[in-house]
């Protein structure tokens, strides 16, 4: 049970940076008013000088032993203060690199309670930071995302991100929106007076303007989705075309069962592979056929929705079998732009070329057996999803929360902007435009509810 987390709280914490374990060092970050203080306890001088608060300069790496209660050597360790606010907490902080032995960092965390230093909860420090001004809401999110980051690609996006790249977006479009709320406000001040058309059109320019900008945040979050959480790449076809087969070539794994016996495969199968830096979700799915029995059939249902979820499909023919009504039913469940064939078996083929096919979809041809072919394969897979993730300009990994933050502002703007063009009242415009503001607020962590909070850190690790 975690117990809630106190958002205000300010008292001395300690954390584990590193992953636990053994490990060749172990950094252990303190953070909160006083911790060098609490610390000093802990710590002597490799000559066995005592040390003194004050002959820790920040930003300055010192070599430090520590030792135990009865002031027995510990460990040899190196150790770096901040003082506030420049820190990533914004608070006074310490950073002591140990070697990364888990008795002697679960010995230094227990005597640091004992010292009046109680161990961080998960996220704490960047909840810290956060509360101080350090990050947005969305810059700690986005450390988040760079932290379990499975791809180059999506470390690269978050990392623009946790630099601001949003957080200046909503800021930007915060400001002009306050200053329209401002122009409404002075016009319901002296309410008497005739508020000028110009004016009121001119709002509604500002406003369209912001709407675009959000907008396109919006657009790009399905590719920031895509680079954070993998296209799904389903592998569809007839039984037996070598679907499993293609599915372990390229995991480079024997995953999926392959055996000579149609119907084989009943259940969807999924593997993680990175190709040409985008993470790609590869789904092995049952052959749909007809006739098939009752598990096979639950099977083949699950490929269809499969195939409707997906962002491209490879569709395996068997070159030595050509094309049958069947498979270009299937292909017909693929949307354009979205298929690859892939001719298996070529072996069965005498080196002649593959059979005819009436789809205009890129072809690889491919011999599983062998391998042969494989990287033509993958070049058109990655054909299926570079040219939209190369299309990087809008992509922006959002959580679903900053998703529907950003929703709900643009969709206030809208009602804003119909109020404006019918000239409602300006108390009745500036309702809305408040709820756009607020929306907006939440999205930067100014205003979001401590419930919120709450779940956003505890997925934090704990030295973060
Ligand atoms: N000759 C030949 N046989 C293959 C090739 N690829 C797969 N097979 C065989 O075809 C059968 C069906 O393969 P499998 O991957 O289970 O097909 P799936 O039902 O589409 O998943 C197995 O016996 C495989 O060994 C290939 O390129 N050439
Ligand atoms: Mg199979």
């Amino acid at each position: 049970m975690l117990t809630p987390i106190d958002l205000d709280a300010t008292d001395p914490i300690a954390g584990v940076a590193t992953p636990p374990g053994s490990s060749a060092v172990a950094v252990i970050r303190l953070s909160g008013a006083g911790v060098v203080e609490r610390l000093l306890p802990m710590l002597r001088l490799p000559d066995g000088g005592a040390v003194h608060a004050d002959g820790l300069l920040p930003r300055q790496l010192r070599r430090m032993d520590l030792v135990d209660d009865q002031g027995q050597p510990l460990d040899q360790a190196m150790l770096v203060c901040f003082a506030p606010p420049r820190s990533y907490t914004g608070e006074e902080m310490v950073e002591v690199h140990c070697h990364g032995s888990p008795v002697v960092v679960g010995h230094v965390l227990e005597r640091l309670t004992r010292l009046g230093v109680r161990a961080a909860r998960p996220g704490e420090f960047t909840q810290r930071a956060v509360r101080n001004g350090k990050l947005d809401l969305t810059q700690a999110e986005a450390l988040a995302n760079l932290i379990n980051a499975a791809t180059l690609r999506a470390a690269r996006e978050s990392l623009r991100q946790m630099e601001g790249s949003l957080a200046r977006r909503i800021e930007a479009a915060r400001e002009r929106l306050t200053e329209v709320l401002a122009h409404l406000e002075t016009g319901l001040d002296f309410s008497d007076e005739e508020v000028e058309p110009l004016s009121g059109e001119r709002m509604a320019n500002e406003i369209a303007a912001v709407m675009e900008s959000l907008g396109k945040l919006l657009r790009g979050a399905p590719l920031g989705a895509h680079l954070r959480d993998g296209f799904q790449l389903v592998i569809a076809g007839r039984p037996n075309v070598g679907k499993s087969s293609l599915f372990n070539q390229l995991l480079g794994r024997q995953r999926a069962i392959v055996t000579p016996l149609p119907g084989t495969t009943r259940d969807c199968i999924e593997g993680r592979l990175e190709l040409r830096g985008i993470p790609v979700i590869l789904i092995d799915t049952a052959g749909v056929r007809d006739g098939a029995e009752e598990v096979e059939a639950e099977g083949i249902r699950l490929t269809r929705e499969r195939l409707a979820g997906a962002d491209g499909v490879v569709l395996v023919l068997d070159a030595g079998q050509g094309v049958v009504a069947e498979d270009l039913e299937l292909a017909r469940l693929v949307p354009a732009g979205q298929g690859i064939v892939v001719w298996n078996k070529m072996d069965l083929c005498s080196g002649g070329p593959p059979p005819a096919l009436d789809l205009t979809w890129p072809q690889a041809r491919l011999c599983c057996l062998t391998g042969e072919g494989l990287e033509g394969v993958l070049t058109a897979i990655a054909g299926l999803f570079l040219p939209v993730a190369e299309d990087g300009e809008g992509a922006v990994i959002m959580a679903v929360r900053q998703r529907e933050a950003l929703t709900a502002a643009v969709h206030a703007l809208a009602e804003c902007e119909a109020l404006l063009i019918h000239a409602r009242p300006g108390e009745v415009v500036a309702m809305a435009l408040r709820s756009a503001l607020d929306a907006l607020g939440e999205l930067a962590g100014h205003i979001t509810q401590d419930i919120v909070l709450e779940r956003i850190f505890s997925n934090f690790c704990i030295g973060k």
